[in-house]
């Protein structure tokens, strides 16, 4: 007899087009994932399948493919989504600074379709800045306002971050369903 169980957790990755948020789920599941698109809603949905302990994480990222019209999207896209992460890209030039402004929009529009589920912020490109040039304080306050579950400095391209902020929200997820049972 096994003790082992199957979990499923659709997570949703939000944010502007150009952050990353493509090649971060590419990073996370090492190109071990089968991708499918669904044109009429620009998205895109990622499988990938993660053990923890003895049980098995049956993991579905959906993932913006469109540009950035935050009404395209159709509840189908949102439909039992466990948990959500946002990225926005750290670079210094408009889409950056775009993409940091837009952090609030996408959270209302998830909001609006999901209430209140758990959200990771990842904020992507660090290595095209310096690190301690960074205005931690401006991040915080970001984390802090739309209480976020945390924040995690990432890059797609070194793989920096990248395992332990999804990680930290598939974790939460993996706990809160065990802890049901
Ligand atoms: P999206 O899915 O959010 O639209 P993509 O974004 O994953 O398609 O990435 C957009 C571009 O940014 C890609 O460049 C990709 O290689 C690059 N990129 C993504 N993440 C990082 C990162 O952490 N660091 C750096 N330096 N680049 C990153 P191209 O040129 O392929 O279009
Ligand atoms: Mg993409």
């Amino acid at each position: 007899m096994t003790n082992s169980e199957e979990f499923v957790f659709k997570i949703c990755v939000l944010g502007d087009g150009a952050v990353g948020k493509t090649s971060l789920i590419k990073k996370f599941t090492k190109g071990t994932f089968e991708m499918d698109y669904i044109k009429t809603i620009g998205a895109q949905f990622s499988r990938f399948n993660k053990k923890i302990n003895e049980d098995v994480i049956n993991l579905i990222f959906w993932d913006i493919s469109g540009q950035d019209d935050f009404n395209f999207l159709q509840p189908l896209f949102y439909k039992e989504s466990k948990a959500c992460i946002i990225v926005y890209s750290l670079e210094e030039n408009d889409l950056g600074n775009e993409s940091f402004k837009h952090i609030e929009n996408w959270h209302n529009e998830l909001k609006k379709n999901c209430g209140n589920i758990p959200v990771v912020l990842f904020a992507n490109k660090v290595d095209l800045v310096e690190e301690n040039d960074l205005d931690t304080d401006k991040i915080q306050n970001i984390v802090n306002e739309h209480n976020f579950l945390e924040l995690y400095l990432t890059s797609a391209k070194t793989g920096q971050g990248v395992i332990e902020a999804f990680n930290a929200i598939i974790n939460e997820l993996y706990n809160k369903s065990k802890n049901q049972n």
